[in-house]
């Protein structure tokens, strides 16, 4: 299990009980949004990250010196009642299918955590306890028709900061790519009715970098305009991360300190996306 861990992983995820359905109407009414003349849009942008609604463009507007090729809504979603009042009510349908989705992906979720927990030996609700009340953000990235793809990314390269990543692709255009061994991009191709999970920082850091989280980016193109929809696990704002006793007390030394996910969250975001790993940051004792 062990050197099957070592690589970076992202898994194109079938079987994962989400009618397909459902991502449909996920898809098609993202897609509505994005379609929405401006004026009405506009009333949501904001290049605040820590707004929990908000429409903005790019990556860190406020950070970045070259932009990137996207539009995207970036919601909280958990607890739900919270913060469905707040979100878009245009397109009529958006709030009742995000929300039953948002719900379907967090039990997703919370699978593959215990699916992560048990393949590390560990017990199946021990990261779960660790991320506590896990908090819930969705982007609905939208990449508009590119005309010089060459000269930008949708996303450059990143790392994800949180724990876990439910992707779901759109299912008739490419644009995300993995890196592999260090130089090499991989095209991950959609396949019908398939999610892409990727691991995050806090699975690198939990697992002592047995798991790795992946670096991906997201390509444009001058012909056909992408979307995709990113559910984030994220840990709980106080949730205290280091590397699980059981495994450093197999003889690995912890590679990483404690710090909680508060710490992480803002200092991710006081950097640039395409920096080194966050997590060389909080290397060492
Ligand atoms: O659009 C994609 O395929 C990737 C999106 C992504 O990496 C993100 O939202 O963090």
């Amino acid at each position: 299990m062990k050197a099957l861990c070592e690589k970076p992983r992202i898994e194109n995820v079938t079987n994962h009980g989400i009618a397909e359905e459902l991502l449909e109407k996920v898809m098609a009414v993202a897609l509505e949004f994005f379609r929405l003349p401006p004026e009405e849009k506009e009333k949501l942008y904001s290049d605040e990250p820590s707004k929990k609604i908000r429409l903005s463009t790019s990556f860190n507007v406020r950070k970045e010196t070259v932009h990137n090729w996207r539009d995207y809504l970036r919601l909280h979603c958990h607890p739900l009642e919270e913060f469905v009042p707040e979100w878009p009510s245009n397109p009529a349908q958006f709030k009742e299918i995000m929300s039953t989705y948002c719900r379907e992906v967090r039990q997703l979720g919370l699978r593959l955590l215990g699916a992560i927990s048990v393949s590390l030996g560990l017990e199946e609700d021990y990261i779960e306890k660790v991320l506590g009340e896990q908090e819930q953000h969705m982007a609905v990235n939208y990449y508009p028709r590119c005309p010089e793809p060459d000269l930008t990314y949708g996303l450059p390269k990143h790392t994800d900061p949180n724990a876990l990543t439910i992707l779901l692709p759109d299912p008739h255009v490419a644009g995300l790519q993995v890196l592999r061994d260090g130089d090499q991009w991989i095209v991950v191709n959609p396949r019908p009715n398939a999610l892409v999970v990727n691991l995050g920082d806090q699975i690198q850091a939990l697992s002592n970098g047995t798991y790795k989280s992946v670096w991906h980016r997201a390509v444009v193109n001058a012909v056909q305009e992408r979307m995709s929809v990113a559910s984030f696990m994220c840990p709980c704002n106080s949730a205290v991360i280091s590397p699980a006793r059981k495994l450093v007390a197999d003889g690995d030394a912890p590679v990483y300190r404690s710090f909680t996910y508060d710490e992480y969250y803002k200092k991710f975001w006081s950097r640039n996306l395409d920096q080194e790993h966050c997590l060389e940051l909080f290397k060492g004792q």
